[in-house]
């Protein structure tokens, strides 16, 4: 067993909720996060966040899928039965070893998987189907089209759905990002087609491309060879069926308005650039620093006022495109070197692939959610990348009594006071519920203090042995257990 955290990708949860790195799960404890489902309908996922760990847990497969729905998405005429003509296809290249045991072996990733499956197929009926695709690979971006170029629509990006449906032939999908795509199998019953990676035309300096002048499978100078590298190879069959009785056949025409923030209302701005810790031939294998600065946990590198409506800059100067990832919001990308997004970019994002030498610009507003103390992340989702130090963290700040503090939105009927406290403490159940055990954790997780099984309305501790810092309380009572921050002071 080990230590994890668990992160909530790309939905709207407080900081405290968000399962970053210092939202530790020490083995055989248990994490209870809980929030308000505030985001559009998409496809969102779940994965580990630990620092220097990330690559690890998630290549080991701790992560999953999570689909939002709501009524906007539901008036229209998509395909929307799970498993039947909408299916989430998670896809992922691995390496194993001769045990066929995973091994997170950095470029060796040469294994295939959609699902957790080699070699996959899966049958569709003859009609419009709707995928859920997931790029959840450590590292390697793909350049997705179906066998024979027949064209499919992508109607959603990370955060939500698209104005309208975007015809195209390829889709370019880097770690992190998610798309929805309809493609039309009408008329196909008994045929076969592939969804493939057009690896061979992905430009070079992408994980999984080819470097001009290089071996084959060659993506990065110094990175191990891989087969996968540039050429084109399949990523799932579909085998065509009958179609079912109610079948959706169209393509809307138009799906969500999407209104991005005017820039000119920006009231915050912020530059990140993009480096290797070493300059030179070696440059391109990293560590990589995002304003020459390498992650510290005790470090918050920006503090953003709640409600800011900011403009990032993207600038990479490295020699590979980093896939840039951001918590606890959507924004949507103003300008790729100078030009406007083509249409499938320009929705709610929270992944942005960041090519070599390129600019990137988007606004986003920090909104709901404020925490003096908890933290999200933006990072490189090239997990050994973010793993070696390409992420930073921010703070949310809060002006006065405004903001959502999920942790008491959900905990009403306990209190705990006074907070702060410099001795006695006193947790009180306002229902009819008895606490029946409360445990105090550090802000790591780590168990400080726990009380005995208990059935009772009050429960009281004195912390002044306690160093001064910040505390998870959890109390568990017979129908719930809630969280709560105690400030202890000295
Ligand atoms: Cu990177």
């Amino acid at each position: 067993m080990d230590t994890t955290t668990i992160h909530w990708h790309g939905m709207h949860v407080s900081a405290m909720n968000d399962g970053g790195p210092h939202m530790v799960i020490p083995p055989g404890t248990i994490w209870n996060p809980g929030f308000t489902v505030r985001d559009h309908a998409s496809t969102y996922w779940y994965h580990p966040h630990l620092h220097m760990m990330t690559n690890l847990h998630a290549s080991l497969g701790a992560a999953g899928v999570v689909i939002v729905r709501d009524s906007v998405e539901s008036a229209l005429n998509l395909p929307r039965t799970y498993g039947i003509d909408d299916f989430p296809l998670v896809i992922q290249s691995k390496c194993f070893d001769a045990a066929k045991q995973i091994i997170v072996n950095n470029a060796s990733d040469s294994v295939m998987m959609v699902n957790g499956t080699i070699d996959p197929y899966l049958p569709v009926p003859a009609q419009m189907v709707r995928f859920r695709l997931l790029n959840a690979s450590s590292e390697r971006v793909y350049n997705l089209g179906m066998q024979g170029n027949q064209s499919f629509y992508q109607i959603g990006s990370d955060g939500g759905l698209l104005d309208a449906p975007v015809a195209l032939t390829r889709l370019r999908i880097a770690p992190g990002e998610r798309a929805e795509i309809l493609i039309d199998f009408g008329g196909m019953v008994g045929q076969s087609v592939s969804l493939l990676s057009y690896a061979n035309e992905l430009p070079a300096a992408i994980y999984g491309a080819t470097q001009p002048g290089m071996g084959p499978g060659q993506t990065i100078p110094g990175y191990t060879s891989n087969v996968l590298n540039g050429a084109n190879f399949n990523v799932i069959q579909f085998n065509v069926v009958a179609p079912t009785a109610s079948s959706v056949t169209t393509i809307p025409t138009s799906l969500i308005p999407n209104t991005p923030w005017p820039v000119a209302s920006a009231n915050g701005f912020k530059t990140l650039t993009f480096s290797p810790v070493n300059m030179g031939p070696t440059a391109i294998q990293g560590p990589f620093l995002i304003n020459n600065t390498s992650f510290d946990m005790d470090v918050v590198n920006y503090s953003i006022p709640l409600d800011n409506i900011e403009v990032w800059t993207l600038t990479n100067q490295s020699p590979i495109a980093h896939p840039f990832h951001i918590h606890d919001v959507q924004f949507y990308i103003t300008e790729i070197n100078g030009l406007l997004p083509p249409a499938n970019l320009a929705g709610r994002k929270d992944v942005v692939l960041v090519p070599a030498m390129q600019t990137i610009k988007f606004i986003t507003k920090f909104e709901t959610f404020c925490d003096s103390m908890a933290s999200y992340m933006y990072h490189c989702h090239m997990l050994p990348h973010e793993d070696e130090g390409m992420m930073g963290q921010f703070i949310v700040s809060c002006p006065a009594s405004v903001g959502v503090n999920e942790m008491q939105e959900h905990s009403e009927s306990v209190t705990l006071f006074p907070n702060p406290a410099i001795d006695n403490v006193s947790i009180k159940s306002t229902t009819s519920s008895m606490i029946k055990r409360v445990k105090f954790k550090d802000y790591s997780g780590r168990l400080i203090v726990q009380s005995e099984e208990m059935k009772s309305e009050n429960f009281s501790l004195d912390v002044s042995a306690f160093d001064a810092g910040i505390y998870i309380v959890e109390i568990n009572t017979n129908h719930h257990t809630f969280l709560k921050k105690l400030s202890v002071l000295k």
